[in-house]
């Protein structure tokens, strides 16, 4: 609990599987256990958020389809709500993660609002909403303006600071908060869930994430068809999204005995901790949330030295990381931790140690908190606002 006068946040994020919505979700959960009030403004309930937990409140936006758009606008009235929600609960903080639209409809939001109604604005860079959007040029200034206008401007790796001032010219303040995780209890057992598996004594490589084109999901077969030894490994992979375009790789490399897919799994856990190895082949990445969860149970990864990995997988000590593309190198890692299993072992231990000391919610929580109280002591911005007609509550 805090000791501190608990504050009241609001919490935009994409509620679909993904990261920047799984950390947003937690982040949310955390700060309620923590004493603070917390409100998500969202199209969806976000998918891992509890239904009956003190202290949670979900907001639905709710977007019309107008025969006269083209394309439906999400922006405005989530946008409205936002000013809504705020004006309604005082909201001290609305911290939006993954900028597009989220932060450009809080700034929106803020100007609705009178002066004393005015929440002070977060926004969290999440990865592609500066490494690909930011860049494109329908895009970017929008992206910057929201930045320039936020109260205060996060990123979830120091890499992703970097890229953030290179691609989107952002000069203004940045406060790198890691990512973090917070492991539930699994439900089943280990040996329940390799048996549901079909996997006996071979080591269980895990892959978990969107399969979107960054995952380099081509990559990652071609590796697993170089490892030499066939019979020692099965590769399972949680896919939140749809697996079928991949099945022509699959066949057309004779992986179809050595993979075994699992479509929007909800208890990851239980196959985080089935798990002997963490294998990710992306070419871009902001921290790669997926690598943290692993070694949060023991599990070492074998992933492309790319983005913000590094600061999540200490090569030679956590993991080992290889050059992006080299699909022999990636194949030798992993045959490397199928042969030395005490080195697997070793790694696995010092990437578990290595998540809780760093990537904890106890470590990472404070910082957001801090940045918050740190905020409300600061003056307030002088924001554009429609005095005369505030948005009514
Ligand atoms: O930016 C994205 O591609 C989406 C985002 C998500 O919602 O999954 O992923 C990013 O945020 C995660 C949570 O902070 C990071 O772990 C991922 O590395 C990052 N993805 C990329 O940078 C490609």
């Amino acid at each position: 609990m805090v000791t501190a006068k608990p504050l009241k946040i609001g919490i935009t994020c994409y509620p679909s599987v993904g990261g920047s919505g799984v950390i947003a979700t937690t982040l949310g959960i955390e700060l309620a256990e923590r004493g603070h009030e917390v409100h998500f403004i969202s199209y969806d309930r976000p998918f891992r958020l509890p239904l009956d937990a003190p202290r949670i409140y979900f907001h639905q936006v709710v977007i019309n389809s107008y025969g006269l758009f083209k394309y439906p606008d999400y922006t405005l009235p989530l946008s409205v709500e936002m000013a809504k929600v705020s004006c309604k609960h005082n909201l001290d903080i609305l911290h939006v993660h993954y900028a597009v639209p989220h932060a450009t409809a809080a700034i929106l939001a803020r100007c609705m609002l009178a002066a004393d109604k005015q929440p002070r604005v977060v926004t969290t860079l999440h990865g592609t909403d500066t490494t690909l959007l930011g860049a494109d040029p329908g895009y970017g200034p929008a992206i910057l303006h929201a930045l320039n206008q936020s109260d205060a401007v996060t990123t979830v790796s120091s890499f992703l600071a970097k890229e953030s001032r290179r691609v989107l010219s952002f000069e203004g303040p940045m406060a790198v908060i890691h990512n973090f995780f917070e492991p539930k209890r699994p439900i089943r057992s280990r040996e329940e869930v390799r048996q549901e598996l079909g996997i006996g004594d071979e080591m269980m490589i895990l892959h978990s994430s969107n399969l979107r084109p960054m995952k380099r999901i081509d990559l990652l077969l071609e590796s697993i068809a170089r490892v030499r030894q066939r019979d020692a490994f099965k590769l399972v992979i949680l896919a939140g999204g749809d697996f079928s375009p991949f099945r022509d790789d699959v066949n057309r490399l004779g992986l179809e005995d050595k993979i075994i897919i699992r479509e929007n799994v909800l208890e990851i856990e239980d196959y985080l901790q089935a798990a002997d190895l963490a294998f990710y082949t992306s070419e871009s990445e902001s921290f790669c949330l997926s690598i943290l969860e692993a070694a949060f149970f023991g599990c070492p990864s074998v992933a492309t030295n790319v983005g913000g990995i590094p600061e999540v997988v200490e090569d030679g000590t956590t993991g080992l990381l290889i050059d992006f593309g080299d699909a022999d190198g990636l194949a030798r890692a992993i045959e490397k931790m199928i042969e030395d299993v005490p080195l697997r072992q070793r790694l696995g231990a010092a990437a578990k140690l290595a998540a809780q000391r760093k990537f904890s919610a106890e470590a990472i929580i404070p910082r957001y908190e801090s940045l918050y109280y740190n905020l409300l002591t600061s003056p307030q911005r002088d924001v554009l606002q429609s005095l005369d007609h505030p948005i009514n509550c």
